[in-house]
């Protein structure tokens, strides 16, 4: 038996087939985790969802916020933006069925024996492990329970930028969900920026990586994470990203996970036609 990781696969069905083959993933025998992202840019999102509904006994995902941004047009409360892929699933006659599947994934998985914990952007480093379970759980009981319509009219938007304890209502929820959802680098003075993709180096100088934030609390653990296609496949002790720009021509990456070192196999994309040009990511 062994645990794989993959990262966003963004509706590139035939690359994910193909990674799994290279792999020789077997959904009787082997555990795979999905960092999110299976969603949107690419051309077969439904697919990749079914795949994933099919084998959930043995495959795990965390919801990235591509899967939010189609649960909130699910529930009819966002329109598709033009550069959205996933009008398959928006179509799709088993739509209620993988919305019920999607609302009751988990945003961050903590697997106490191979020691890792997965998000699909990173963890705050204003926050411990605990609180970031805890926090992923807020969003996780609003998903499932009455006020998920309410949440998606006020998930988006980018503020607040800094953690606090105190914050409550939606933008409490709003920055859980912005933090493990769409962090990419925090400026000096401690807010989260929304708008820089590059690569670490390539940053405005005010901007730090948030796992290169100082002071940033201990995670006792390793850290998988995705949604940083410039960031590439990264490993430092206790990080390990997956992103590694599929939709964008680049590759489709996973790792496996409960041997040392991390092994780590990847396929060549193309870069898929999006129905209107945006650049990466
Ligand atoms: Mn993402």
């Amino acid at each position: 038996m062994a645990t794989y990781a993959i990262g966003d696969i963004q509706g590139c069905y035939r690359q994910l087939l193909k990674l799994l083959k290279k792999l020789q993933f077997n959904p009787h025998n082997d555990r795979l985790i999905l960092v999110g992202d299976l969603v949107n840019r690419g051309p077969q999102s439904l697919e990749v969802i079914r795949y994933a509904m099919q084998n959930q006994a043995s495959i795990d995902i965390v919801l990235g916020n591509h899967e939010l941004h189609l649960l909130a047009v699910l529930d009819g409360v966002k329109m598709p933006r033009p550069t959205d892929t996933f009008h398959d699933v928006v179509s799709a006659p088993d739509r209620g069925a993988i919305r019920d599947w999607l609302i009751n994934r988990p945003m961050a998985i903590h697997d106490q024996t191979l020691n890792f914990v997965v998000t699909h952007a990173g963890i705050h480093p204003g926050w411990t492990l605990q609180e970031c379970l805890e926090l992923a759980r807020e969003v996780e009981d609003v998903l499932q329970g009455p006020e998920r319509t309410a949440m998606f009219e006020n998930m988006f938007g980018d503020k607040p930028r800094r953690w606090r304890d105190s914050h409550s209502g939606w933008k409490r929820t709003r920055f859980i969900i912005n933090a493990l959802t769409r962090m990419r680098f925090l400026t000096t003075s401690g807010k989260m920026d929304f708008e820089e993709v590059r690569p670490p180096g390539e940053q405005l100088p005010n901007l730090i990586p948030w796992f290169e934030y100082p002071n940033r609390k201990p995670i006792d653990a390793t850290i998988l994470f995705g949604h940083w296609s410039a960031l590439g496949v990264f490993q430092k002790p206790g990080l390990l990203s997956l992103d590694s720009g599929c939709c964008w021509g680049r590759r489709l990456s996973a790792a496996r996970i409960d041997t040392r070192p991390l092994e780590i196999n990847s396929v060549r994309c193309k870069k898929v036609k999006l129905p209107v040009s945006v650049g990466e990511p």
